[in-house]
């Protein structure tokens, strides 16, 4: 991140500072190094794979950190080869329709992965993986069992169909995210931190995976048709644009915005189940566990929303954003400002001239009333004026002393 957008942010900064402050000194009770030895190589799977969100996983409630970071490495393996161009298709099917046996086998391990796949790695000492799941309570065995089985067939058959109607892209995403959703509320039920229902609400818990991998997705086109595939719809992107290229092409611009704000309003309505999931959540590790996903995500969309810039490059939060976000996932009511502030800035985003206007005015105005009547303070306050004005009068103070260096006496 940029000198300038600390400056920018002077927040995020602070955000940032804390964050350091809380993860920096590396006092030899971190969690991680509490556990056996092929366990702690599981942690630094998990680190290999994703820095920030491992650090979420490790400071789970002791009782399902390891479930859910074996949980984890499962689901990336088995994406891992979802991914890779390189294995042929009749080989794929079978690997992923397999995966739910593989857990169970052994001494297995994948060293073919194609040159791009970044956590290759992972499958070439899979056996750890391997070995420590089957020290997990047999509970915990079946429930991830259960969901790498359906996703595996899932993914298999999304590796000949393609991704057409509404109807095939939340299928689609129930397959890769939702199941997972319906594993991890499985895992907290047994766990007993969490009250049985969790497990129980399984449209709720496909929502929150829904509108994580909707996000993912929509902010992830340029790469994804550059890289030869597209998971929008074909029903949104060809009313818009007559190829996946031509949709990321600058001479079909202006159309190519109104199917990615309409991808956009698509993963918005997925909000008020999110929020009633959440609300549901009880354990504070596994309620930050949770929120932080969603709200790094309702922040993406808010980004890509009538943004240009999504079909040329990969656009990504800032840092300092994400680590202000983190610090604002603690509890519900503060997850429910964040969701309030992004919705404002997607409203001043929608344009009267885009066909998804009245939708997203409508989706916006209601999260925003719901969160409003729910929240204890009532509607947030918007601070931007504020912290505006105080700038200001710094700033003109500064610049009369320096005119008049005798008022300083
Ligand atoms: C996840 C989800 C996740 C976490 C918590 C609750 C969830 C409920 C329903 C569905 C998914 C839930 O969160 C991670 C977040 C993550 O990995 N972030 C990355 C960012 C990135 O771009 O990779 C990071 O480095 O911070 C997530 O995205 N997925 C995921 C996978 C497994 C598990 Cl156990 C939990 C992936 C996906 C496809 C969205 C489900």
């Amino acid at each position: 991140m940029a000198f300038i957008d600390w400056v920018l942010h002077p927040t995020e900064l602070w955000a940032a500072f804390w964050y350091v402050m809380r993860h920096a000194p590396p006092d030899e009770k971190t969690p991680k190094l509490q556990v056996s030895g092929d366990m702690k190589r599981c942690y630094d799977f998990l680190e290999m794979t994703s820095r920030s969100f491992a650090a979420v996983i490790q400071e789970l409630h002791p009782k399902l950190r390891d479930a859910i970071c074996l949980f984890y490495l499962i689901l990336r393996g088995l994406d891992t080869i979802e991914d890779d161009m390189t294995i042929p298709g009749a080989k794929k099917r079978s690997l992923l329709e397999k995966f739910h046996e593989i857990i169970y086998q052994d001494g297995w391990t994948f060293k073919e992965s194609g040159p791009d796949e970044k956590d290759a790695l992972l499958l070439v000492d899979f056996d750890v993986v391997i070995a420590e799941f089957k020290r997990l309570p047999t509970g915990y065995q079946v429930i991830i069992a259960d969901i790498t089985k359906n996703m595996g067939f899932g993914m298999a058959k999304y590796t000949r169909a393609r991704v057409e109607s509404l109807e095939d892209y939340n299928e689609y995403c129930h397959y890769v995210a939702g199941l997972v959703g319906h594993g991890l509320s499985r895992l907290f039920s047994e766990s007993g931190l969490e009250d049985r229902s969790v497990g129980e609400k399984l449209a709720l818990a496909n929502s929150m995976g829904l509108f994580l991998q909707k996000t993912n997705i929509t902010r992830d086109i340029n790469e994804d048709v550059l890289d030869g595939r597209c998971f929008w719809p074909k029903a949104i992107w060809s009313k818009f644009a007559d190829t996946e290229d031509t949709l990321i092409s600058k001479s079909n611009r202006d159309k190519s915005m109104n199917a990615l704000n309409e991808m956009c309003t698509n993963a918005l309505a997925h909000i008020p189940d999110v929020m009633e999931y959440l609300d549901q959540i009880n354990e504070p590790t596994v309620f930050k566990f949770c929120a932080i996903p969603q709200t790094m995500a309702i922040a993406t969309i808010a980004l890509c929303f009538n943004n240009p810039k999504v079909l040329d490059t990969n656009v990504k939060i800032r840092k300092g954003e994400a680590l202000k976000l983190i610090s604002q996932s603690n509890n519900l009511d503060s997850v429910k400002r964040v969701f309030y502030r992004y919705l404002e800035r997607i409203e001043a985003k929608n344009d009267p001239k885009d066909p998804m206007y009245g939708q997203v005015r409508k989706i916006v105005d209601k999260a925003k009333k719901d969160i409003a009547n729910s929240l204890k303070g009532g509607a947030p306050v918007n601070h931007t004026a504020a912290y505006f004005a105080v700038a200001l009068v710094i700033f003109a103070a500064l610049v009369f002393f320096y005119q008049n260096p005798a008022a300083w006496i």
